[in-house]
């Protein structure tokens, strides 16, 4: 009788469940046009562009793709049904805007879905195309079973519909005093480039001794698939997670808004609706509760920490809650945000930027990498916006995966040369203070 029940209720779950996905339209984006605008220098000139979108951005006819203070642009994408009226209020305004695509549909159709079902990559990876959730998941599991003294791969939670999220460590011989990198991607669905540039780093360091001699690696490639899968599948430019939330028509809560650190605050938003939903509370999605736990147990060995995304070729650090406050060890972190810029620069002849994601873009609060740093004390804390500038936004071609993904490779492998550096200076400094004390030693 019991396993009747069971079942029954099994199977009505499933099949609303099946029902609730396949009843949904895909968002082609047809006719929708990508307008860069003219962003004003004094923030408060920009109140009333901003007071439009606001207005616009929930009803799910507009949608803000970037904002980049420090080239005075932002990116939007508006549907043919609002064109008419945005461009005539920027026009009244005096605002300037040129059109970067004028058909967003035809763009996501040519760059991505032609691609997607050819083979099913079983295990192995590619850069040359953009990889599928499965796909993902299928190289992750074969790679502890290929380098059994290099990976360990675990699942260290759950995503809100209930696929594993993946941890993966690297490193060779296990020692609880090697410094930690941690590095999260995926945290934003339509952002496709960053969990192929974390398989990339991964791929990387397999081949690295030095790096994983001395250094222990966590990844979490894909902290949000049922995002992942909802951008491939339904709407490309999908952001959130897949939430329910109090609102019955919207879905989503963005988890770089989520993090328990100023939660809440300046560039987020309390409405469901919002591509910026903050959640009910923080840390109320169990994709930022996972991230969190794994950060956070840790935490006093870990050196650096590298969330992921795109775009706007920058390499920032915090703080990005505020303008105003600068973080104790500030100095550092930017020379060393400029010397990984430099050493894109050197390999891919590409400029990226440098400096704190309030300054150069805006102020957002509740993101993983200001929880890192504010709660998590990690030293090194960084935010890799990957390309392009905006012409592309996020539906970069698939010509541009594998120099993309490189220059997060080279940033990284910057940033861990430093780590190794740093902490044999620390080691040296401890044991000649050692000796010191007790010269006996020597
Ligand atoms: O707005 C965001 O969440 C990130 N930009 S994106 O265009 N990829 O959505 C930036 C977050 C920056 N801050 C930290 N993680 N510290
Ligand atoms: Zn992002």
């Amino acid at each position: 009788m019991l396993i009747m029940v069971v079942s029954v209720v099994l199977l009505t779950l499933i099949f609303r469940g099946t029902n609730a996905t396949s009843s949904e339209l895909q968002k082609t984006y047809t006719g929708w046009q990508v307008l860069q605008v003219e962003l004003k220098k004094r923030p408060k000139d920009n109140k009333l562009f901003e007071d439009f979108l606001d207005l616009e951005k929930d009803t799910y006819s507009m949608q803000l793709l970037g904002k980049n203070r420090n080239r005075g642009v932002a990116e939007v994408a508006v549907s043919p049904q609002t064109l008419t009226d945005f461009t005539h209020f920027l026009t009244i305004n005096n605002i300037t805007f040129t059109s970067v695509v004028d058909d967003l549909g035809n763009k996501i159709e040519s760059t991505g879905a032609s691609e997607r079902a050819e083979y099913f990559l079983n295990g192995d990876v590619t850069f040359d195309r953009y990889m599928n959730h499965d796909e993902i998941i299928s190289y992750l599991e074969l790679l502890p079973r290929q380098y059994p003294h290099l990976v360990k791969l675990t699942v260290a939670g759950r995503s809100v519909e209930g696929r594993p999220l993946h941890l993966l460590t690297i490193t060779s011989s296990h020692s609880s005093t090697k410094p930690v990198i941690f590095i999260d991607g995926g945290i934003h669905a339509r952002e496709w480039i960053s969990p192929a540039a974390a398989l990339n780093v991964v791929g990387h360091l397999l081949q690295t001794p030095k790096l994983t001699r001395n250094l222990e690696w966590k990844v979490m490639p894909l902290i949000n698939p049922d995002g992942y899968i909802y951008s491939w599948t339904k709407d490309r430019l999908w952001r959130k997670n897949r939430a329910w939330t109090q609102s019955a028509s919207c879905v989503g809560v963005d988890l770089n808004r989520n993090f328990d650190f100023h939660w809440g605050e300046a560039g987020s938003s309390d409405r469901p609706c919002s591509p910026e939903y903050i959640g009910s509370q923080a840390f109320s999605e169990p994709e930022t509760r996972t991230l969190r736990d794994i950060l956070l147990r840790d935490y006093n060995r870990t050196q650096a920490f590298v969330s992921i995304h795109s775009y706007g070729q920058a390499i920032l650090h915090p703080w990005s809650y505020t303008t105003t406050a600068t973080r104790s060890n500030a100095g550092r972190l930017e020379r060393v945000g400029k010397d990984m810029v430099e050493s894109i620069f050197s390999g891919e002849r590409v400029s990226y930027i440098a400096g704190t994601f309030g300054e150069l873009f805006y102020t957002v609060s509740g993101t993983s990498g200001d929880y890192a740093a504010g709660v998590g004390e990690i030293p090194l804390v960084y935010t890799l916006e990957l390309r392009d500038t905006g012409a592309a936004g996020f539906i970069l071609p698939k010509e541009l995966i594998i120099p993309t993904v490189n220059d997060a490779w080279l940033a990284i492998e910057y940033l861990a040369n430093h780590v190794i550096a740093s902490d044999l200076v620390a080691s040296e400094l401890a044991r000649s203070q050692k000796q010191q004390r007790r010269p006996w030693l020597r």
